[in-house]
């Protein structure tokens, strides 16, 4: 959500939001690099200070964007992108609560501080979770939220003088309230005989430490000024026909031509079309097909844009490649449909969370992890609990990982957090989420919360509104929440399309008590079902396991345990997904890091690898089953991945 004014902020102070009106605009269209566009990427070092006065406004108070950060006090080296927590020696940092503040200077290419006719673009891929940005001193946008994109157009600011340098200082601030998504509360502990003034902690009821910082990219791209501004594109089948349906957003003009080209992997085109919007048509077309389901999956075509307008400067040309998979996604009372054929999600649940970077973007980690999952055969994950990179989501476009794409509603726990102010914020994320993900195949379900106390009175009217926003704002794919209220409580579910239900047999009760899995989750299933009639998703189940720990028979946190207690819900998961089971999703894909606390050993350890991606023993009994229920669905013999 883009925000109003810094002064309103530092009034405001560090720790308490206020919410505003939604002035989301314009599209959000990755940046790539055309014949009209370029982009300069702004990873590395920035420059670093936290802020640990007692108010933790001194930087609002002695307006720290001024000058150059350093000349303000000292500052430390800060990796981009990368939390800040992990990578220092100071445990005050690794849990600071509070504004921290980014400055990186940078030089500009001549012709995008001269040319006028250029268009230079801020963005910052996320920053968790609060982030104002100024450049050259000068306030140029707020934004609330810690996973999805926002940008500001910079041109004025670097094409008014003789600049050739450019400061940009982003301060950020990672405080939860109780209408943040995620939300959290502040607890001022106040008892003067065990704790000193001023004394408070960050209270959160989600389950991973909430990391901060510039998580992903931050970088400058140039359009012409007359653009490309948004691309929607929605996919459908008319026997073998593709149809693409196809809308543009244009800004800087209203006198322009629109010409598209729909080009096959081979570089051929198949369709051609004019106009703002329409519908191409492509005979014979290649489906895009989840991995291990077809012999060619994931099959992109490039949909070339380009634009023309007369400006006053003269003729003004823009070109933007968008890859465009064609496929349809649908949902009766007990399938999941992709392409009209039954699919199954076997997949993970995972997290953005590594040592060191925390959550920071990271290449090497993003194809180790597809490298994994295409190791275990699996064919789908959900973003738990917020939305991921929109790289990763383009490598699932490319491998044919399905995706359950989920806002950041992790931990919607307290009445406030259903109220008015809150949703409004919902209703804001899910289009900013929409915005930036609707355009790939690979997303084929939105879920808008995991675990929200949906039994609390409000929750009715709160899901019912922020489900028929969602549908309204893509009417092509299924809506659904992650729940752990019982059947009968539950006053989300109605309104959703596909029942996705987290269960912790014989881990969180009846511990160690492997037997009594199988009779409670057929219960779970069958009450589910008779309730409702909708397709189902185990959408978490796990054990605990410290690598390396081995007791037979098993015990708790033994590499033993987690594998029976796993084996215990596919026995039943087999019996249902003949029925209306229309998917299992471990918990979780990779141990990652929690906030300290005593049922917690560095972190959670569900996980089937180790957060350095080795595999426990649960790895290979998940790779087995995946890869023998691959081979009962597939269309043809062998996916393009891994055999
Ligand atoms: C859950 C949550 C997940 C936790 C997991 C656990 O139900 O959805 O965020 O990490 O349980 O391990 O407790």
């Amino acid at each position: 959500m883009l925000r109003g004014s810094a002064g309103a902020w530092a009034v405001l102070g560090p720790l308490l939001w206020g919410c505003g009106l939604s002035l989301l605009q314009g599209g959000m269209l990755y940046p790539r690099e055309s014949r009209s566009r370029e982009r300069k990427e702004l990873d590395g070092l920035w420059s670093f200070r936290a802020d640990f006065s007692d108010n933790r406004r001194q930087g609002f108070e002695q307006q720290w964007y001024r000058a150059p950060l350093r000349e303000s006090g000292p500052t430390l080296d800060m990796p981009v992108p990368s939390s800040f927590n992990d990578v220092g020696q100071d445990g005050q940092l690794r849990s600071f609560v509070g504004w921290v503040w980014y400055e990186r200077e940078i030089t500009l290419p001549q012709r995008w501080t001269e040319d006028l006719g250029t268009r230079v673009v801020l963005r910052i891929g996320s920053a968790h979770y609060y982030a104002i940005v100024w450049v050259n001193g000068v306030h140029v946008l707020e934004h609330e939220g810690g996973h999805l994109p926002f940008e500001a157009d910079i041109s004025k600011l670097v094409q008014s003088g003789p600049l050739s340098s450019c400061r940009i200082t982003i301060a950020i601030n990672n405080t939860l309230s109780p209408h943040t998504l995620p939300p959290g509360t502040i607890l001022y502990k106040t008892d003067p005989s065990m704790y000193p003034k001023g004394y408070f902690v960050q209270n959160t009821k989600f389950d991973f430490f909430n990391y901060a910082g510039l998580h992903r990219s931050v970088l400058l791209y140039t359009t012409p000024t007359t653009y490309i501004d948004d691309i929607t594109v929605t996919t459908d089948m008319d026997q073998d026909i593709g149809l693409v349906n196809y809308q543009m957003i244009v800004q800087g003009s209203d006198h322009f031509q629109v010409d598209v080209s729909l080009l096959d992997e081979e570089g051929k085109v198949m369709a051609k079309g004019a106009g703002a919007e329409g519908q191409l048509q492509v005979p014979s077309a290649h489906l895009w097909w989840p991995y291990l389901m077809h012999e060619h999956p994931a099959y992109l075509y490039s949909l070339e844009v380009k634009l023309t307008a007369q400006t006053a400067v003269g003729p003004v040309s823009d070109f933007y490649t968008l890859p465009v998979g064609i496929r349809t996604v649908a949902v009766t009372k007990s399938q999941f449909l992709i392409n009209g054929k039954p699919f199954y999600f076997r997949g993970v649940n995972k997290h953005e969370d590594a040592d060191i970077r925390g959550k920071g973007f990271d290449w090497p980690l993003l194809v180790k992890d597809f490298n994994l999952l295409r190791w275990l055969g699996a064919n789908a994950f959900r973003t738990s609990h917020y939305p991921y990179a929109e790289e990763v989501l383009q490598l699932c476009d490319r491998y044919g990982i399905v995706v359950i794409d989920e806002s950041p509603g992790v931990g919607i726990v307290l009445v406030e957090s259903f109220s008015n102010v809150s949703l409004q914020h919902h209703l804001e994320v899910m289009e900013e989420m929409i915005r930036r993900d609707k355009n790939h195949p690979a997303v084929v379900m939105w879920s808008l919360a995991n675990e929200p106390a949906s039994f609390l009175k409000p929750a009715g009217y709160y899901f019912k509104t922020l489900i028929a926003h969602t549908k309204a704002l893509d009417p092509s794919r299924p809506v659904t929440f992650v729940t752990n209220t019982n059947y009968e409580a539950d006053l989300g579910a109605p309104y959703v399309d596909v029942i996705c239900v987290n269960s912790y047999y014989s881990w969180y009760h009846d511990y160690g008590h492997m037997e009594v899995i199988q009779l409670q989750l057929a219960t779970q299933f069958e009450n589910w079902y008779k309730a409702y009639q909708k397709p189902m998703i185990q959408s978490e189940y796990g054990a605990d396991a410290i690598e390396g720990f081995h007791e037979d028979p098993p015990l708790m946190f033994s590499e033993e345990y987690q594998k029976g207690l796993l084996q215990q819900y596919h026995v039943v998961l087999d019996q249902k997904r003949k029925e209306y089971v229309v998917g299992e999703l471990i918990w979780n894909f990779a141990d990652f890091m929690t906030n300290q606390s005593p049922v917690r050993m560095i972190g959670n350890r569900k996980g089937i690898f180790t957060r350095q991606r080795q595999p426990k023993s649960a790895a290979f009994l998940l790779r087995e089953r995946y890869w023998k229920l691959a081979n009962e669905t597939r269309i043809y013999r062998y996916g393009r991945g891994q055999t």
